[in-house]
């Protein structure tokens, strides 16, 4: 007795390959996306500061598990300069928890490193880090500095709702 076979129509075949080949496609890069990668910082990597940083704010592509995750600005000699137990998250505008505010010491003229270890909420984790430059005679900042971005005045404002 032979069994009946499920054929497809031939035209379909070639049709299905390709749909299941752009399935895997579109997979494939969703998944590369969900990874929280760094976006955006400030200051930003590499840059040259005039005026002292007192917090570096952190954007990443994907939400951030903050309570498992590894945070920590450094000093040329390896000494932390952030102040770990003000760390808060903050959301963007779009209500996702991607932002991460970490407030610093007074930081003098010198070369400070940002390190992250991150794990994002689909559980990949993902590292990095870059140094930035306070300058000889940099200034404290201004509360009315004009220069702020959305992320900072993002953090400014998680750091200041977790402050009371
Ligand atoms: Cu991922």
């Amino acid at each position: 007795m032979s069994r009946p076979t499920f054929r497809l129509p031939s035209w379909r075949r070639p049709a299905i390959v390709a749909l299941t080949l752009a399935a895997g496609l579109v997979l494939s890069a969703t998944l590369a996306l969900a990874h929280a990668y760094l976006e955006r910082s400030t200051p930003a990597g590499g840059s040259k500061l005039s005026v002292i940083p007192q917090t570096v704010c952190l954007s990443f592509g994907e939400p951030v598990e903050k309570g498992f995750s590894i945070f920590a600005v450094k000093d040329s000699r390896g000494n932390r300069v952030d102040d770990e137990a003000k760390m808060r998250q903050a959301k963007d505008r779009f209500g996702s928890s991607k932002i991460i505010a970490i407030p610093l010491k007074e930081l003098t003229e010198g070369s400070y490193t940002v390190e992250w270890k991150v794990l994002s909420v689909d559980s990949h984790v993902t590292e990095g880090r870059f140094t930035f430059t306070v300058l000889p005679g940099a200034k404290p900042a201004q509360a009315d500095d004009k220069s702020r971005g959305d992320e900072t005045s993002a953090c400014a404002q998680a750091l200041a709702a977790n402050s009371r």
